[in-house]
């Protein structure tokens, strides 16, 4: 008996290499969305974060406001207001609220993706407050 042939080896080696790249490709993809927080976990036990906003003669409070909140954790923004606007929360993804003439209107959202998130008075055109949101 000699040594083993060398061409079948070598037309096996083809398909284990080709199957190899193909396993790595999927592992990349599946990767991001094992990524989730489990958001609805957290958002019971965290304290929410509150803005209080006022709309009153065209002029809106606050304005430009820097805050900082965690992912899941639940933010609320309680309006007062003598007009109608569209309050926007600029996550992803992003939630629009619609506010009325009225006080004591309670807006509740969380949000899920780490980053900055402006929330707007679309009407007035002001940006109420920017939320870093961290992991
Ligand atoms: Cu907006």
């Amino acid at each position: 008996m000699s040594s083993l042939p060398r061409s079948p080896l070598a037309r096996l080696c083809l398909p284990i290499l080709a199957a190899g790249l193909l396993a790595t490709g999927c592992a990349a993809a599946d990767e991001k969305s094992a990524e989730r927080p489990a958001s609805a976990e957290t958002s019971q036990t965290m304290e929410s974060l509150r803005i209080e906003v006022r709309l009153a003669g065209g002029t809106v409070t606050p304005v430009g406001e820097r805050l900082e909140a965690r992912v899941g954790q639940p933010i609320e923004v309680l309006v007062d207001s003598d007009t109608a606007d569209e309050l926007h929360v600029h996550a992803h993804p992003d939630h629009t609220f619609a506010v009325s003439p009225g006080d004591d209107q309670r807006f509740r959202f969380t949000v899920d993706i780490p980053g900055r998130v402006d929330i707007e008075l679309h009407h007035a055109e002001r940006t109420v407050a920017t939320v870093l949101v961290r992991e």
